[in-house]
């Protein structure tokens, strides 16, 4: 089996990414917590979640354009949020997403140096008391969040990527964004704020390292199968295509939808695929 996916992986092709929409963050900000919710950093290249040494609270909103992402007549099967975490003097603590439940604001506002204190609001900043500044004001400062996380924490250690999934199957709050039967405000991002120094600083949309920016990876089963690469032909790049998804165990590569994947989820590409379109 290993064999099998250590030549899958060496055999890159076109199509290579069919089944994975990598998305862009449209907007994302941090609400510094401030009593005149006059703090904000749109612009900036960094985010912070977390309790400060001072100790002060700082949350991470983010949103993705997930309407109309995926192919026509594609399945949505799963999902993962990546970032980059790049300064922090906390050790390992958990992290959280938590859909956020009001539209917000990412304005002009641009932090200086560590950006860690943040920078005068500009006109549509999100910041802990307004999610539109400073026109609107969030219902609860700090922001408007489902308190439940959305998903199981990621636990952040030292500098470096982190990732929350893969979500094998049609993560709740990204089905919802993309049906359309839930407002995509995007997620609030926790840090531990229960006490203690936790703050984690991640890099922004805006970071000049464009492999830092943060991720969302939307996993889909195409309409038909065997054209695994979309192009509209029936060949062996889609069966490499398919394979190095399966190789990495995408959620895109379960195709009997066991919540694994597989050899059974091979016999069952190859089976569409030798009945084509
Ligand atoms: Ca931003
Ligand atoms: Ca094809
Ligand atoms: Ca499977």
């Amino acid at each position: 089996m290993s064999y099998f996916r250590g030549i899958a992986v060496l055999v890159l092709s076109a199509g290579a990414n069919a089944g994975i929409v990598t998305l862009g963050a449209s907007k994302d900000n941090t609400l510094y917590e401030s009593g005149l919710g006059d703090v904000s950093n749109g612009v900036g290249q960094h985010c912070f979640v977390g309790l400060t040494a001072e100790p002060s609270l700082r949350r991470t909103v983010i949103q993705f354009d997930v309407e109309g992402a995926l192919p026509a007549g594609a399945s949505f099967v799963g999902a993962s949020l990546t970032m980059h975490m790049s300064k922090t003097i906390a050790g390992v603590t958990p992290v959280t997403l938590h859909r956020a439940l009001t539209e917000w604001g990412e304005g002009a506002s641009d932090a200086a140096g560590e950006e860690g204190v943040g920078a005068p609001a500009e006109q549509g900043d999100a910041t802990w008391i307004y999610n539109d500044y400073n026109t609107y004001y969030w219902s609860q400062w700090g922001g408007d969040f489902d308190a439940a996380p959305s998903a199981p924490a990621a636990m952040v250690g030292d500098n470096g990527h982190y990732t929350w999934g893969p979500w094998h199957g049609p993560h709740e709050d990204v089905a919802a964004w993309l049906d359309g039967s839930a407002a995509n405000h995007g997620w609030v991002i926790l840090g531990d704020e229960s006490g203690g120094i936790t703050a984690k600083r991640f890099d922004t949309r805006e970071n000049p390292t464009e492999a830092n920016r943060p991720v969302l990876r939307l996993y889909y089963i195409p309409a038909c199968i065997a054209d695994w690469n979309g192009d509209g032909s029936v060949n062996t790049n889609d069966v490499l295509g398919y394979l190095n998804e399966w190789a990495a165990d995408a959620p895109s590569a379960d195709l009997n939808a066991s919540g694994n994947v597989n050899s059974l989820d091979v016999v069952e590409f190859l089976n569409n695929w030798a009945a084509g379109c």
